[in-house]
């Protein structure tokens, strides 16, 4: 059913019913040229998750890709990835979930047994050296049940009704407040924070790293305290990151 948009959000908003990915309709936009555009479908054929893997993406979900320019050189891009989970996070809390980031592209919902994943967020971008040239921040949201794989869960598994317009409109509001305001993002992120004070396992390209999250500095990077002192990991390095 397709989503209806009037509320005037912060950019401007190109629905779709089907898609094969929200991502790659946003890169295309940059490659014309756009900016400020979100893509929205309400179903994705092949959506994309990061290193190569999928995302399932039944109708009825929110799909979402977020084309902009920011003013930012391509090493501080992750504060963008960082900044969209906390805007998923407050939506979903504003529609009655309790979701929790976990660090560095997902968010939970805390089970009694197991967290389940209710959304993953893909960050792609193009740039120089000193300037990224365009980002596209993907966001995709579960909402019904049927249809997701194991371990996932949806909205409307912790609360009755969901408005999915109402949902894009506050994500994309505050993702608009934070991407001007950086320095907003890392305490607003703590505060919904599920991976902070967990022991982890952080399977990266090339290591293993194993010790407790204590913080997220600025851009993205966790800090984890190991027998051998602290670590930082960076957002694009991380494969897999498990309670340890
Ligand atoms: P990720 O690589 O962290 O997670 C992908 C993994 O999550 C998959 O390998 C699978 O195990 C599991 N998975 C697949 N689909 C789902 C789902 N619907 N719910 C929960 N778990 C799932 C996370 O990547 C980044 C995902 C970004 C998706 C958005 S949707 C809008 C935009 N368009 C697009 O193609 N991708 C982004």
């Amino acid at each position: 059913e397709a989503i209806e948009f009037d509320l005037g959000a912060p950019f401007e908003i190109e629905y779709h019913d089907s898609l094969p990915s929200t991502n790659a309709r946003a890169r295309e936009l940059a490659a014309e040229g756009a900016t400020d555009v979100a893509v929205v479908a309400d179903e994705q054929t092949g959506g994309r998750g990061r290193l190569d893997r999928g995302w399932v993406s039944p109708p009825g979900g929110v799909w979402l890709s977020v084309l902009c320019r920011p003013d930012l050189p391509p090493a501080h891009a992750p504060i963008l990835t960082l900044a969209a989970a906390v805007a998923a996070a407050e939506a979903a809390r504003e529609a009655g979930v309790d979701a929790r980031i976990k660090w560095p592209n997902d968010l939970l919902v805390p089970g009694a047994d197991s967290d389940e994943k209710l959304a993953g967020i893909l960050t792609e971008m193009e740039g120089e050296a000193d300037r990224v040239s365009w980002v596209v921040v993907g966001i995709g949201i579960n909402v019904r049940e049927d249809g997701l794989p194991e371990g996932a869960t949806g909205l409307l598994a912790h609360t009755d009704a969901v408005d999915r317009r109402i949902f894009v409109q506050r994500l994309l509001e505050r993702f608009d407040t934070l991407r001007d305001d950086p320095k907003a993002v890392m305490p607003a992120w703590r505060d919904h924070a599920l991976t902070l004070g967990q022991r982890v396992r952080v399977e990266t390209t090339t290591d293993e790293i194993v010790g407790e999250a204590v913080d997220v500095e600025f851009p993205g990077s966790l800090v984890v305290e190991t027998d051998d002192g602290r670590v930082r990991v960076h957002t694009g390095d991380c494969e897999h990151l498990r309670p340890a």
